[in-house]
């Protein structure tokens, strides 16, 4: 049974196991998504403390209270659940991967990496503060991030937090986002084959969603199973991510995607589609979630019947069926 959520998107109603389990596996994924975006909402709301001057403050507001789909935090919670943790215990890390990642937009957006105007259906950071401090407003958050998880994680034992910062500094710097877009950036222009295209987007997107899904799971102090099951999981949803993006900047609206479409193309970059045409590009990345969802399919059911794993994977199938 479809359902629309209230975010612009049909999910489909389902547990992981609908077709053998019946109608109690059903799961309300638009009902959880809209639940658990409110939350992060409301934590990152309260997560910008006194930061002076106001001129700083509100320039990391700007961005980071901007929308967006938020998916970086839910996976986050939606581990942690999934490894036997709480929400509670897990916000705050969810609050520091979507600063990483509206970070990241903010220096993407600047003159000297993509150059854009429009982000998250608003003037980019730099349009509105200037470009010193669009980078400082980055580079705050950034450094908020760490705070969040080192100092502002009550009731998580010290040595989960410590991995949690591990998975987060190995995914925003050289061998995670920092790595990626260096290699982006080199690439424009140029030919490029589908084994550097997969590494940039391992790197430039893929390593952030992996270190969601991980430090959800640390945070709740999950097995090594379950914790390379979710890598395997993320490398999945990564690349299939990253694949959707390259399809909807060809066959979607700027005034939809909320940022501008069509910039691969006038970039000069080497997407999915450029490569393997749109058709394959969307098998690409239907074959891919696949594989993301069976690596979670020992988990898909807990011994009291708790469809556990449903959030990560209606996410999973989330990520192929959005339209932003
Ligand atoms: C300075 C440590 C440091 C890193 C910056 C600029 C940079 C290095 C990396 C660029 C990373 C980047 C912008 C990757 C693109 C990822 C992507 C597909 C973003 C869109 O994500 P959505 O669709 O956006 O989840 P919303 O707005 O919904 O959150």
């Amino acid at each position: 049974m479809p359902a629309s959520n209230p975010i612009g998107m049909t999910a489909a109603v389902t547990g992981p196991d609908s077709a053998s389990a019946g109608a109690a596996s059903f799961f309300d994924f638009a009902a959880y998504l809209e639940a658990a975006r409110l939350q992060v909402e409301a934590a990152l709301d309260g997560s910008l403390g006194p930061e002076r001057p106001e001129s700083l403050r509100d320039a990391m507001r700007y961005s980071l209270l901007a929308g967006g789909k938020r998916l970086r935090p839910i996976l986050c919670l939606a581990a942690c659940e999934l490894a036997g943790g709480t929400r509670e215990q897990a916000m705050p890390t969810a609050v520091a991967l979507e600063m990483v990642h509206t970070m990241s937009l903010i220096h993407d957006d600047l003159p000297a990496m993509d150059n854009d105007d429009l982000r998250r259906g608003r003037p980019t950071n730099h349009k509105v503060y200037g470009e010193a401090n669009a980078i400082l407003a980055g580079d705050a958050l950034l450094t908020r991030a760490f705070e969040m998880v080192a100092l502002r994680s009550p009731g998580v034992p010290a040595e989960r937090l410590l991995a949690v910062v591990g998975e987060l500094s190995l995914a925003s710097g050289a061998p995670g986002l920092v790595g990626g877009q260096v290699v982006d950036l080199e690439c424009e222009g140029k030919d490029v084959d589908l084994e550097t295209l997969e590494y940039i987007h391992l790197h430039k997107t893929g390593a952030l969603l992996r270190a969601c899904v991980l430090s959800g799971a640390l945070i709740a102090g999950a097995s090594e199973a379950l914790l390379e099951a979710l890598r395997t999981y993320a490398r999945g949803i990564g690349l299939a991510f990253q694949i959707i993006d390259d399809i909807l900047d060809v066959t979607a609206s700027s005034e939809v995607l909320g940022k501008t479409a069509g910039k691969d193309l006038t970039a000069d970059k080497t997407t999915y589609p450029k490569l393997l045409g749109l058709e394959e590009s969307r098998q690409r990345a239907d074959a891919l979630v696949a594989e993301a969802k069976a690596a979670l399919a020992p988990y898909a059911q807990g011994a009291d019947g708790a469809l556990k794993a449903a959030p990560l994977l209606a996410l999973a199938d989330y990520i192929t069926s959005r339209d932003r």
